[in-house]
């Protein structure tokens, strides 16, 4: 059965072939609209996958649990399949396009039968984009379809615009990969053990098979808005990037636009979300996880988020922590994955309350009570809600052409060295220390949590091409604009702990708009730096502690620049420029051997 159709012929022609080779029982053409989702969602009752929560502490919402295996993006299954290997990179997993082609086509089989087949018209960014950036996800997952839904603008409005204009759009292609061959009956969340999350840059098109979370089945996002997109940016000089966008109002009113590449689970969302702790200053977001940037007229990178809802980290989240997100979820219409369900129909998870529920229903459906030495919420556990439901969303989100950058931050989680700001010294310093960048590894990705690794641009996982080509893509950006009209470039960190008890040296949360305060007065040339070997790191007397139970030793610490420490880095650089090979630029080189001077001198 077919609901419906199109009359653009590529699209239609592929839908074909997909239910041809893959045998659903019927194919819905997804149409976006309200009552579409409330049968969805309904359906998704039905089958157990979802628990409705209760409509007056949460409208419209829904709490799910996965099955245990599937609780993450799974970057030793991703593939970024390009004609040749070399065009992959020695960062990307990788498979000659034929060859993981005729794998899937076996896995993709009759992979639908027994199910319904959802066609997912969607764009990324705005409709109104001067270029609008279509795809088409075909699901047999209605979990994919509501998610999609909050997550990027869908349906029929965005299916009529491909029609009139006869559009190209990136082909995804997504299967949970658990037929119901000869009558089987479902499961609350159906996956399966074999999994590839495949991209095929060249051709523009996500293969997706066996995975039903967020990163690996949404692939409006991190498959297309990153990895397929980056290939796409290297092509036409644009940026896709794994960035927050922040604007920034100081107390004479005045408007700053920052952009953040942090890794996964490193705080994007909740610096995007921030509630400065310093008055008179106030914040608004455009994005948290994903950034689109072209150069404007007037010579200017401007960042667009192409996203349409978040797709948040959940512990950690409270209303001391991060209180807009808390907000924002409260509003409803929004879909909990892997956190604790509690008696009275809410949701619970670590970090949200300073004491937990007497009980809960954990993540994997058991009785939770505190202190019994679980998680009651998988650490990578979700809430996918609209965007525009954060009380402090900017009216530039609506900005199809989006916001000038001021400045780019890069981050990550280092318990040691990296010091909680400082400034590059121009651009191409400041491309060195985001081909640099490192943090330990979070629960955002299966595998190990906690060891560091090298994470260029915080965009490790989602280059969807060569690494070193990747950074020479970023150095000619450079090269494209006055140094006065790019963003400057700066390393922040979070997460750097007391060498003697392990506490975190920096509050963080609100109080990092201390730190945001030093990079405006950077900007506007007005807080003096000190010159280490490193970059330009705030004496610590110019970070603000106003208000703030923090000595001016405590801040010393934070900001140090350890040369021991350094010395240990700059062999790690050497070991991650060795793995780069021949595609690192030559610029890089130099930067890590001025590195080196400085610190030797
Ligand atoms: P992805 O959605 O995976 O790309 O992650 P993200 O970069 O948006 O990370 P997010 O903001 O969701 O933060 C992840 C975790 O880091 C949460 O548990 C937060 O509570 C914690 N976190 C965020 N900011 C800070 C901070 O300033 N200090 C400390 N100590 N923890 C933070
Ligand atoms: C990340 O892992 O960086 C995320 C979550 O933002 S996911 O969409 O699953 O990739
Ligand atoms: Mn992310």
């Amino acid at each position: 059965m077919t609901t419906s159709g199109t009359t653009n012929a590529e699209l239609q022609a592929w839908v074909d072939d997909v239910a041809a080779l893959t045998t659903p029982d019927r194919v819905v053409w997804v149409t976006g609209t309200e009552e579409e989702r409330d049968e969805l969602n309904a359906a998704l009752v039905a089958s157990g996958t979802f628990v409705k929560l209760d409509e007056a502490k949460k409208p419209n919402s829904y709490w799910a649990a996965s099955d245990p295996s599937d609780v993450a993006r799974v970057e030793d299954r991703t593939f970024i399949a390009s004609e040749k290997r070399e065009d992959a990179g020695p960062t990307n997993n990788w498979m000659a396009p034929a060859e993981l082609k005729a794998i899937m086509t076996d896995l993709y089989k009759g992979c639908m039968t027994g199910r319904t087949m959802y066609v997912i018209p969607f764009v990324m960014g705005h409709l109104e984009a001067d270029v609008p950036m279509y795809g088409v996800e075909i699901t047999d997952s209605a979990y994919v379809v509501v998610s999609m839904r909050i997550m990027a603008r869908i349906g029929t409005p965005v299916l009529r615009a491909m029609e009139e204009r006869q559009a190209g759009f990136v082909k995804g292609l997504h299967s949970v990969g658990y037929p119901l061959t000869d009558g089987k009956a479902d499961v609350k969340w159906p996956c399966s053990d074999t999994k590839y999350i495949a991209h095929f840059p060249e051709t523009r098109e996500i293969w997706s098979y066996g995975s039903g979370y967020g990163g690996n089945a949404l692939l409006g996002k991190k498959c297309y808005a990153l990895r397929i997109a980056s290939a796409m940016a290297r092509d036409e000089g644009w940026m896709a990037e794994h960035m927050l966008i922040l604007k920034l109002t100081s107390p004479e009113g005045r408007d700053h636009y920052i952009a953040g590449a942090f890794p996964s689970a490193c705080g994007k969302t909740n610096l995007a979300m921030i509630d400065p702790t310093l008055a008179g200053w106030s914040a608004e977001m455009v994005g948290d996880d994903i950034a689109w940037m072209r150069f404007g007229k007037d010579g200017r990178l401007y960042a667009v988020n192409p996203e349409f809802g978040l797709f948040g980290v959940a512990p950690g989240t409270g209303d001391k922590t991060n209180p807009n997100a808390m907000r924002t979820v409260e509003k409803g219409n929004s879909i909990f994955t892997n956190v604790a369900l509690t008696d009275d129909g809410d949701v619970w998870w670590e970090g949200m309350t300073d004491e937990a529920p007497a009980h809960l229903t954990d993540w994997k459906g058991r009785d939770w009570t505190p202190g019994n030495g679980e998680l009651s919420s998988h650490p990578n556990s979700r809430f996918c809600t609209p965007a525009k439901q954060c009380p402090m969303m900017a009216p530039e989100y609506d900005e199809p052409n989006g916001v000038p950058i001021d400045a780019i931050l890069f981050g990550g989680r280092r318990k040691t060295t990296v010091p909680l700001v400082y400034e590059t010294r121009d651009w191409n310093h400041g491309v060195f220390v985001g081909a640099t960048l490192s943090s330990e590894t979070t629960a955002a990705a299966t595998g190990a949590v906690g060891v560091v690794r090298r994470d260029p641009m915080a965009m490790l996982p989602f280059i969807g091409y060569n690494a070193g080509d990747y950074m020479g893509h970023w150095l000619e950006i450079g090269k494209q604009a006055d140094a006065s009209k790019l963003p400057r470039i700066y390393q922040v960190n979070w997460f750097r702990r007391d060498k003697e008890d392990g506490s975190f040296l920096w509050p963080g949360f609100g109080d990092n708009a201390r730190v945001l305060k030093w990079i405006v007065e950077r900007l506007d040339g007005t807080a003096e730096a000190i010159d280490t070997p490193v970059g330009l790191v705030p004496a610590p007397e110019a970070i603000d502690t106003t208000g703030l139970d923090m000595s001016v030793e405590q801040v010393a610490k934070a900001l140090e620049v350890d040369a021991a420490e350094w010395q240990a880095e700059v062999a790690l650089i050497d070991e991650w420029f060795a793995k780069i090979g021949d595609t690192l630029p030559s610029q890089l080189k130099d930067e890590l051997a001025t590195l080196k001077a400085h610190l030797d001198a």
